[in-house]
């Protein structure tokens, strides 16, 4: 492979990584490095667009899926887990003012009165997988109550 390579010039092969596409591979981003949109097999990453590649040209990947919160478990002690489909980073504190999410309890009762906390460790700049939320409530629950979760903000991860 020459540094101008000529994709009719019978050696030119795909390589994962050397930052050409002759189109064998989803992607090819110059690099063997996951978590970049180009997996190190040259795949394209979940969630990600990758484009511009040619033989002459790597490929440019950007993220264009913000990753989805699913409420993945509420316990006795009133703790939600929300849990990403991908890894995410906090951009924001969640606990301070104004914020960052609308928690909202539906049931039997016609409304639910409680607060929340998110656990002070959990802070700006933040890799999470998963999180969790403490509600506190001034009544019991029967068990049966749903919760809707909502970000208001895309750019809070
Ligand atoms: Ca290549
Ligand atoms: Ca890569």
């Amino acid at each position: 492979m020459t540094e101008h390579p000529d994709p009719s010039y019978p050696g030119c092969i795909e390589i994962c990584g050397d930052g050409f596409n002759f189109g064998m591979v989803e992607c090819d981003d110059g690099n063997l490095m996951n978590g970049d949109g180009c997996t190190s097999k040259c795949f394209r990453e979940k969630g990600w667009e990758c484009q511009g590649g040619s033989p002459y040209m790597p490929d440019t990947c950007r993220d264009v899926q913000s990753p989805t919160p699913k409420i993945s478990l509420i316990n006795k002690r009133n703790q939600v887990y929300i849990s990403f489909d991908e890894e995410v980073i906090l951009t924001e504190d969640l606990n301070q003012d104004p914020p960052k999410f609308t928690i909202t309890v539906t049931g039997q009762q016609p409304f639910y009165k409680f607060d929340w906390e998110v656990p002070p460790y959990i802070t700006a700049g933040e890799h999470l997988q998963s999180m969790l939320i403490n509600l506190n409530f001034g009544m019991s629950l029967r068990g049966t109550e749903k919760l809707t979760l909502r970000f208001l903000s895309a750019s809070t991860f």
